[in-house]
């Protein structure tokens, strides 16, 4: 009689998911290293290696519990380097007649499974259990609100999972948040814990050398690779921040370092995301820190609400508007990317960093996302799809479930403001107070005009202008657009005319599949032959 055919994708390396757990004992595991999924968006070349060594380790975790398993090697002759299509060859393989796989975390590959279900080869998808909120309960929550804001979402599954809830159901500290507490600058002279290390074993060498062959053309190094890729190691990574880094977690969430690029984060995003890490276990953690009294409520709430707020929260939003989410474009933009987000080259002394920083470690800390990169493409006009683009290539802990209302919603505002109620837009006087770059940069945070001035002045009041109509009612806006009114007309004109000198002078990238950024890159369709 013949068995399913177990497929475990690269971010679904949880070894008690359902489809595992259900799974007949002599059913065929199968994971597949494959180059679409390296190149419908070029991959930051550390992603790459960071799945591929982690794959091969769950196999080896998989074969040790005694399961029968199958594992397509990225350099094996007969690998067709299509994921679904390699499904079907390897269930060919072992004579399966049905394939089964969690559900997975990106709508391409949903959709793509969701048309060969009655296929010779009939495909399921499996309940993903890795989330505090089904999709379906978020579906139910979000039914029938005008406004879904994650402040709302958040104390729901406070109330949900008891997470720092009191015994008469009330938030710990008789506060839901503590937000008011974590805006803190770095002081002149503080000391970062360091980062804990992982010796890269024979796998994972291997791995390297494998991803610099095939992969070594994309933006990005290699070198210092530095992320966990067992469950063992994710672990020990989620100690470390809970002894060390979550106390101040809380207190210096928003700032910025010219220096250092991890500060008091977790960098847990990469392992929870590939289920190395469960959230449940990662939230439980730090609210027993709290509890044994080595960790300000504060720190312990901020970084809670991160995971059981922020990320269910996005995760909520994309599977409940996609696909037509991702055509969203509600201000209209339609630059494509400075060409300089692919190379650092730039005199923006916090641009340069934070692009150099997501070079060296395929990470940038949510500020430098947000407030840095992003704002400036915000301010800039850059169209959704091609930031979104950038974004899910180069970090980490990059898909598109997490990154899309991230990036369209919070940072472009290209959904209207149905995430998030205004624009994070800021001049480089946030920048300034934030982080020490200002410092080091060859332009003047202090000016808007002239030649030294800094660009992302002139550049926040010319959006501001651009998108008056759509802004100014916004209540949140009112001051903003109180002091833009107040201007006189030269100053606005001045103003106006140097931001479009700025942004005619800058490179921008060249469309997909036709830059040497891009050379060798499959084409940019992403969605297979169906
Ligand atoms: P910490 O700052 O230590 O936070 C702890 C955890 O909270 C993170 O590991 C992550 O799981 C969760 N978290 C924090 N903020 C968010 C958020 N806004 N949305 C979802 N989860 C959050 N995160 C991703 O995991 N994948 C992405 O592709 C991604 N793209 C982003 C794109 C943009 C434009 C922005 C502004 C943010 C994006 N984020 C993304 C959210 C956030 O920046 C990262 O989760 C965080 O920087 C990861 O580093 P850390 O583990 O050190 O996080
Ligand atoms: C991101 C990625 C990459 C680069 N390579 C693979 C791969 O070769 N095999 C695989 O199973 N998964 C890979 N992934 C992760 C998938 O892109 C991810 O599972 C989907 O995007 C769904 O979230
Ligand atoms: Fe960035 Fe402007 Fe500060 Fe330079 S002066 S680091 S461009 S905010």
């Amino acid at each position: 009689m013949s068995c399913p055919l177990i497929v475990i994708l690269g971010d679904q390396l949880t070894d008690d998911l359902p489809v595992l757990t259900g799974a007949p004992a002599d059913a065929v595991v199968a994971l597949f290293e494959v180059e679409e999924e390296g190149r419908y968006v070029p991959h930051h070349p550390q992603k790459i290696a960071f799945l591929f060594s982690a794959m091969r380790h769950f196999a080896e975790t998989l074969r040790g519990q005694g399961r029968q398993v199958h594992y397509t090697c990225l350099d094996d002759g007969d690998n067709t380097h299509d994921l679904i299509d390699e499904a079907e060859r390897v269930a060919r393989l072992y004579d399966c007649d049905e394939i089964r796989v969690t559900y997975p975390g990106e709508w391409r590959l949903f959709d793509r499974i969701q048309k060969r279900r009655h296929g010779v080869l009939a495909w399921h998808t499996v309940h993903d259990d890795r989330f505090f909120c089904t999709r379906e309960s978020f579906h139910q929550w979000a039914q029938g609100r005008q406004r879904f804001r994650m402040e709302h979402f958040y104390r729901w599954m406070r109330r949900e999972t008891g997470l720092l809830m009191d015994e008469n159901g009330k938030p710990q500290g008789d506060q839901w948040n503590f937000d008011h507490d974590n805006r803190k600058p770095l002081p002149d002279h503080i000391d970062f814990p360091a980062t804990p290390q992982h010796k890269p074993d024979a796998i994972t060498r291997e791995v390297v050398a494998l991803v610099e062959t095939h992969f070594g053309q994309h933006f990005g190094s290699l070198e210092g690779f530095n992320w966990p890729i067992t469950r063992r190691q994710a672990l020990n990574d989620l100690a470390h921040f809970i002894e060390h880094a979550l106390p101040f977690f809380g207190d210096y969430q928003d700032a910025i370092s010219d220096r250092h690029p991890f500060l008091y984060h977790a960098r847990l995003s990469g392992a929870l995301n590939a289920g190395l890490l469960r959230p449940l276990e990662v939230c439980q953690a730090a609210e027993r820190a709290w509890q044994d009294g080595s960790v300000p409520l504060n720190c312990a709430e901020g970084f809670i609400r991160q995971i059981l707020g922020w990320r269910e929260y996005v995760r909520g939003i994309y599977w409940l508007n996609m696909p037509e989410y991702k055509q969203r474009n509600a201000l209209k933009a339609d630059r494509g990317l400075p060409a300089f987000y692919w190379s650092g080259d730039t005199d923006m002394r916090c641009m340069r960093r934070a692009i150099e920083m997501t070079r060296d470690n395929a990470y940038a800390h949510h500020i430098q996302r947000l407030m840095v990169t992003g704002n400036f493409a915000l301010l800039c006009g850059v169209r959704p799809e091609a930031l979104c683009d950038w974004y899910l290539a180069v970090y980490i802990d990059a898909y598109e479930w997490v990154e899309l209302p991230n990036t369209l919603g919070m940072v472009l505002y290209a959904d209207g403001g149905y995430l998030g109620s205004k624009p994070y837009c800021a001049s480089g006087k946030y920048i300034d107070r934030m982080s020490d770059h200002c410092q080091h940069c060859r332009y003047d945070v202090k000016k808007s005009l002239d030649e030294d001035a800094c660009p992302f002045n002139s550049l926040y009041w010319y959006f501001l202008e651009r998108h008056e109509k759509q802004l100014a009612g916004n209540q949140r806006m009112k001051l903003i657009y109180g002091s833009l009114n107040r201007m006189s007309d030269d100053k606005r004109q001045a103003l106006r005319e140097q931001a479009i000198r700025f942004l005619d002078q800058l490179d921008y990238e060249p469309a997909y599949g036709q830059g040497d950024h891009l050379a060798g890159y499959g084409q940019r369709t992403g969605t297979g032959s169906d």
